[in-house]
């Protein structure tokens, strides 16, 4: 069978996914909205050869150890069993930013993988079946299956068939200027994947999240058909606090947090006193990402990048869907 090669973005929730209803179907106890970040670009080749004991599984040119490479062997069976074949697949993953640091690396791992290795097992799945099969992978992978501004339906199926993600709006509808501040390169303490369960089990903040979730949705949503900064970038900032908040007062409490994340936050609030529209977000890391209009972003990122600890600017903007791009 041939070699597929397909290619995948990372994104950026501006209203986040933080609590799991169904843990081994990923499916969210909320809907959540992100943009696809061109640039933030993770490669996964996938082949099947009939000759392998199991799935052999490269991560950046080094073989995945024994904690990663069930997760993506048991995310292989699925796609074996749909293609109804038992050939073992040899995959190689590589991504051109920092992975394992709240940069949504499983998102864009999962994403790139779910279309190299459908299409190297012969199967021709639509967007929505992508959607929901990333999913399975990593839950905000089914979002970054899609370009743009993409919305995930949290859904009601308890076998997931319905929480898929769709596109809100295409990259070019709204022109948006993102800088990622990177603080630290280095691999989280708490992934988000136990994290977030932590959260759900004991923060009494849990049931404030979920009441006040859907609102946030509701307002992002408007906010980007309406291309309005202010309405999405306050939203965003607040869904982001609350859910910082979530994980700040579980027990013992979880912070992602080092005084270079505290940092960019008060520089960002002080671009806007001085007239720059800017907001932050924060995902499940020391890392800032800063929305602006694309007009601000060079000068955005030239401030955010002396504030004390950020190691280095990332420019990014609204990109591109999961896709091939070899071997089809
Ligand atoms: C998000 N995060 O919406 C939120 C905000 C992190 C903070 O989605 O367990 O790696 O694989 O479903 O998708 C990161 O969580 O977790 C994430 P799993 P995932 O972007």
């Amino acid at each position: 069978m041939r070699e597929i090669v397909a290619s995948a973005n990372a994104n950026v929730a501006l209203a986040k996914y933080w609590g799991k209803r169904d843990d081994s179907l990923n499916l969210p106890y909320t809907g959540s909205l992100s943009v696809t970040l061109a640039g933030l670009t993770t490669t996964a080749r996938a082949s099947f050869l009939g000759h392998l004991p199991e799935d052999r599984v490269l991560l950046n040119g080094q073989e995945a150890d024994s904690v990663e490479a069930p997760r993506f062997r048991s995310f292989m069976d699925l796609i074996r069993s749909r293609a109804a074949i038992a050939a073992r697949a040899e995959i190689s993953i590589t991504s051109n930013f920092p992975v394992a640091a709240g940069l949504a690396s499983s998102a864009s791992t999962f994403a790139a993988l779910a279309v190299a290795a459908t299409h190297a097992a012969g199967l021709s799945l639509s967007s929505e079946d992508l959607s929901v099969l990333a999913r399975r992978g990593s839950g905000s992978a089914a979002r970054s299956i899609h370009g743009g501004y993409v919305e995930w339906l949290a859904g009601e199926a308890s076998d997931g068939s319905d929480s898929v993600a769709t596109q809100v709006a295409p990259p070019e509808h709204w022109p948006l200027g993102v800088v990622v501040a990177v603080t630290d390169e280095g691999r989280k303490r708490v992934g988000s994947r136990e994290g977030m369960a932590h959260a759900v089990k004991t923060s009494p903040f849990f049931p404030l999240w979920l009441e006040s979730h859907d609102a946030d949705l509701e307002a992002i949503r408007h906010g980007i058909q309406e291309r309005n900064l202010q309405i999405v970038g306050e939203t965003a900032e607040r869904n982001c606090l609350k859910m910082h908040a979530v994980a700040m007062a579980a027990r013992p409490s979880i912070l992602y947090w080092t005084p270079a994340t505290v940092a960019v936050i008060h520089r960002v609030v002080d671009l806007r006193r001085e007239g720059i529209q800017a907001y932050f977000t924060i995902d499940a890391g020391p890392q800032v990402k800063v929305l602006c209009l694309p007009q601000y972003r060079a000068a955005v990122a030239a401030e955010i990048g002396c504030v004390a600890g950020v190691q280095r600017v990332l420019l990014s903007e609204p990109g591109t869907g999961a896709q091939v791009v070899e071997g089809a």
